[in-house]
């Protein structure tokens, strides 16, 4: 009799262990990623630099490069340049959905909160700061007419830094 209340006391109290652990780990998972965001820890972090060209000088319908790769939780500054001699849009909604913007930065201007697409006159140049937040395949174009069917495309991924 005594043995089993003795095992019994042990199997709850393993159990109330783990589920302690178990729900500290989620708290702290969730706790995480706000605090990323809020607390600024994660914009202490040096920014990746990624360049990204909308077209070339000789107005080629394609993004240089075309296929851009991130990593969940990490900084990075998309530095975007326009060499060409008309306007083209970075247009990739559901990326944009996918991270947390922290600014754009674009001459002497910083804009702060989301932002889905960036129109980049000739010539113009664009810092986009941002930490990506969710792992997956989203689609990058160009969205003025004509352009995007041009092939005026590109892959982005998002893959998860777990
Ligand atoms: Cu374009």
């Amino acid at each position: 009799m005594m043995k089993w209340l003795v095992n019994s006391y042990k199997f709850f109290l393993g159990m109330a262990i783990v589920i302690t652990i178990t729900l500290c780990l989620f708290m702290m998972g969730n706790g995480s990623a706000i605090a990323g965001s809020a607390s600024g820890n994660l914009l202490k972090q040096p920014s990746i630099n990624v360049t990204a060209n909308l077209s070339n000088s000789a107005g080629e319908l394609k993004f240089f490069p075309n296929n851009l790769e991130f990593t969940t939780g990490k900084r990075y500054k998309l530095q975007l340049t326009n060499p060409s001699p008309q306007k083209h849009y970075f247009t990739a909604k559901d990326f944009a959905d996918a991270i947390w913007t922290q600014k754009v930065e674009a001459g002497n201007v910083e804009v702060k909160g989301a932002i889905h697409d960036l129109e980049l006159k000739p010539k113009a140049q664009a810092d986009w700061v941002f930490v990506p937040m969710k792992p997956g395949n989203y689609q990058l174009r160009c969205s003025i007419a004509g352009h995007t069917e041009a092939g005026m495309i590109g892959k982005i991924a998002v893959v998860s830094g777990k």
